[in-house]
């Protein structure tokens, strides 16, 4: 897939989160390049080299997690849901019953959405966060710093493996927080509830290459390599 196309398809992933189905229904590149399943999106390249993210995530680990991990939940997400009612689901839907559906697809579904996610969080180059989104954190939290403080406390206090999280309430309110494993704001089962908007991956995959046991020297390096373009997007377009 073209970058174009991958920013596209998680860009209509992002959207199917609060606005619908077409994640799975309308991708536009659905049934037309080869899906294992017709209604699932194909497996998304990366949109940057390995090595982009360079000396905070390194290309080793970069390549390891996106083409072992995450095609592995990609694989095995497709494996859950091949032959299933769940195949022409949308992600939000699955996720909003996903207590319903099984350990395979709770862990897989969300191990793939979750790493979509990452992924388009993550580049160089963007200049942070922008007016609107910039006074809702100030507005949440008190200020930048004590935004990215409680992000950091989230990401850091999460027991084994999971994810820490800035996200959107139902009423419109920006919160942080965590899940274990590969759940996400968006499950039934998550004890947060909300659109996701900035997610890390604090699994130890994630950073024990370059980083060992020191998961906040890569939530520190994490900071450098925000995409607060894609932020920013998610954010007016959670917002409506
Ligand atoms: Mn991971």
């Amino acid at each position: 897939m073209k970058r174009r196309n991958f920013i596209k398809s998680v860009g209509v992933a992002a959207a199917a989160a609060y606005v619908g189905p077409e994640v799975f229904a309308g991708s536009g590149s659905a049934g037309t390049t080869g899906n294992v399943v017709p209604g699932v999106p194909e497996f998304p390249a990366l949109p940057y080299a390995y090595d982009a993210l360079e000396p905070y995530i390194d290309a080793r680990t970069m390549e390891i997690h996106y083409d072992k991990h995450f095609r592995g939940y990609y694989n095995k997400f497709v494996a859950a849901v091949k032959g299933t009612p769940l195949e022409k689901m949308s992600l939000n839907d699955i996720f909003s019953g996903v207590s319903s559906h099984g350990g395979a697809v709770r862990n897989n579904a969300g191990g793939f959405y979750n790493h979509s996610l990452f992924w388009t969080n993550l580049g160089k180059g963007s200049k942070g966060p922008d007016s609107e989104l910039s006074s809702a954190l100030t507005k949440a939290f008190g200020s930048f710093d004590k935004f990215k403080e409680a992000f950091d406390n989230a990401a850091k206090t999460r027991f084994g493996s999971g994810w820490a999280w800035l996200y959107l309430k139902p009423d419109k309110s920006l919160a942080i927080g965590s899940t274990p494993n590969q759940d996400n704001t968006l499950m039934d089962v998550s004890e947060i509830k909300g659109t996701p908007l900035l997610a890390l991956d604090v699994w130890e995959h994630a950073y024990y290459l370059k980083y060992q046991n020191r998961r906040p020297e890569y939530i520190d390096a994490f900071w450098h390599v925000v995409n607060w373009d894609e932020v920013n997007k998610r954010y007016s377009g959670a917002m409506g």
